[in-house]
């Protein structure tokens, strides 16, 4: 499980973090997994889940990236989790179906967090191939997964402290 005070969050420097701000006590999230390349996006699960450490967490799964948004959007508009984590992997292939998948993942859920104003991470890989998504589920290139949720942590403080 994840210390907070030696916390692994790659994306910035941790001495820049001000680590109350990922503080998961008493916080409610909602997990959405596509399960499209699910041996990738399990482990994005476990990663996800690591990050939320002792909040309280819920997991649905969906068929594939292209159904997170609306998923978001309707879980985000219960009002019952502080924020939302949608994973995902969208890998290439020959066909432009990447393009429009991998677009419509970020654009709606980007839509599901503006419309709600409920903060949905964007835990989704976009690869060119199986290497490249294997090393971001707990491969060398950390755990996206894990990047996602705390970035959901975050926004839900930040959230949390705007309103009060
Ligand atoms: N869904 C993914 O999550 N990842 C992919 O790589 C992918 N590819 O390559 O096709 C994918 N397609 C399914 C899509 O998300 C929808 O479930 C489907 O189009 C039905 O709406």
């Amino acid at each position: 499980m994840m210390n907070l005070e030696t916390p692994n969050y790659p994306t910035m420097s941790a001495d820049s973090l001000n680590w109350s701000d990922f503080d998961p006590t008493g916080l409610r999230f909602a997990i959405v997994v596509a399960r499209f390349n699910s041996t990738i996006t399990e482990k994005l699960l476990e990663g996800a889940r690591e990050a939320l450490g002792k909040a309280h967490v819920d997991v649905f799964h969906v068929p594939g990236a292209f159904e997170l948004p609306l998923a978001a959007k309707l879980l985000a508009q219960t009002h019952r989790y502080h924020g939302i984590v949608a994973l995902g992997a969208v890998i290439r292939g020959d066909t432009p179906h990447f393009d429009y998948v991998a677009g419509e993942a970020a654009r709606g859920l980007q839509d599901a967090a503006l419309q709600t104003g409920i903060p949905v991470a964007f835990g989704v890989l976009t690869t060119d191939t199986i290497a490249q998504a294997e090393s971001r589920c707990g491969g060398k290139d950390g755990n996206k997964g894990f990047d996602a949720a705390m970035t959901a942590l975050e926004m839900a403080r930040f959230a949390i402290s705007v309103a009060h």
